[in-house]
């Protein structure tokens, strides 16, 4: 446990963001046969849609209502003191003004132009004294020099170009890796020295940066803590530190098939049983392809939130 955890240790509990090209679609895809197919941030892969027809959905992306000063309330209300955006997931588009690639909110939507959601949100979160953090997916659909060992190198050298990018123009606390994994997978090459060189690269761009251990394989010495995903760890290892992540329904990006709400007694209990073993707690939101978080979201941050101030604890 280093110094530059130290804020994340006493933190606690942040907002985790779900918000990318896949949203324009909103759960639900039809094939041309009329079929229906759903999933969330998963539905390029899970329902087999060509990638042109994605690029098709997402040159339609206009997340014109997308209010960074609204999600800080939201955070803010519910007691939530850091927030994790996607800045690129699995689908390799980048929320941001990547000058890596075309595959960017930017270059490839219907959004205006001028406007950078992350350089919002970054300047909101400052304003409220909100930390921000930015998950980042190594698996890349998009990329196709992800999929070949052969030309993985190049794939990595624009992976490193865009993180400096991340890193110099936002500035973000901490940075939230995924997609290391080998099951699914069956071309990912990324190695523990892979993740190694990728933290000491960063901690070169700025020593105080924040890393899960999705950095890596998910050992206990790779990036700086743990990340069960949708549990509570009955026996956390000792000595790392942790952070569970959870959806608010059932999904991480937004569905509008996905009615099925936690309620604020479990969220809340959720929140007190990982504080309580010593872990942090990442609750999801997923906005729709206008950028709007749920209401249904909202309302359980708040309630969230209230529960914290009236038990003083807020
Ligand atoms: C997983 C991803 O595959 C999910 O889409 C989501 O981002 C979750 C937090 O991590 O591994």
């Amino acid at each position: 446990t280093s110094d530059r955890t130290g804020w994340w240790r006493q933190d606690r509990f942040g907002m985790f963001i779900h918000f990318g090209a896949y949203s324009q679609l909103e759960g639900q895809y039809q094939r041309a046969d009329g079929t229906v197919c759903r999933d969330a941030e998963w539905i390029k892969r899970n329902c087999q849609i060509p990638m042109s027809e994605y690029e098709d959905a997402a040159q339609d992306f206009n997340p014109a209502s997308f209010d960074a000063k609204a999600v800080v309330k939201a955070a803010k209300d519910a007691g939530q003191r850091y927030i994790v955006i996607t800045s690129k997931h699995h689908d390799g588009y980048a929320m941001w003004p990547t000058k890596q690639n075309t595959w960017n909110l930017r270059d490839h939507s219907s959004f205006d132009q001028r406007r950078d959601i992350l350089a919002e949100l970054k300047s909101a979160a400052d304003a409220a004294g909100i930390k921000l953090g930015f998950y980042y997916s190594i698996w890349d659909w998009h990329d196709p020099d992800f999929a070949d060992p052969a030309t993985f190198p190049r794939y990595e050298k624009r992976m490193y170009a865009q993180l400096k990018e991340l890193v110099d123009s936002y500035h973000p606390a901490l940075l939230w890796f995924d997609g290391e994994w080998d099951a699914d997978n069956p071309t990912n090459t990324w190695s523990a020295q892979d993740g190694e060189r990728l933290q000491t690269y960063l901690h070169g761009l700025d020593p105080d940066l924040i890393t899960n251990n999705r950095v890596g394989k998910r050992r206990v010495v790779d990036g700086d803590y743990g990340t069960p995903e949708q549990e509570i760890p009955d026996a956390p290892v000792a000595g790392q530190l942790w952070e569970s992540c959870m959806t608010l329904n059932g999904h991480w990006g937004f569905a509008t098939y996905d009615q099925d709400w936690k309620s604020p007694a479990t969220l809340t209990r959720n929140l007190l049983d990982i504080a309580s073993r010593g872990g942090n707690y990442l609750l999801n939101v997923g906005p729709d392809k206008l950028g709007r978080v749920p209401q249904p979201s909202v309302d359980r941050l708040r309630e969230i939130g209230s529960w914290l101030r009236t038990s003083g604890q807020g």
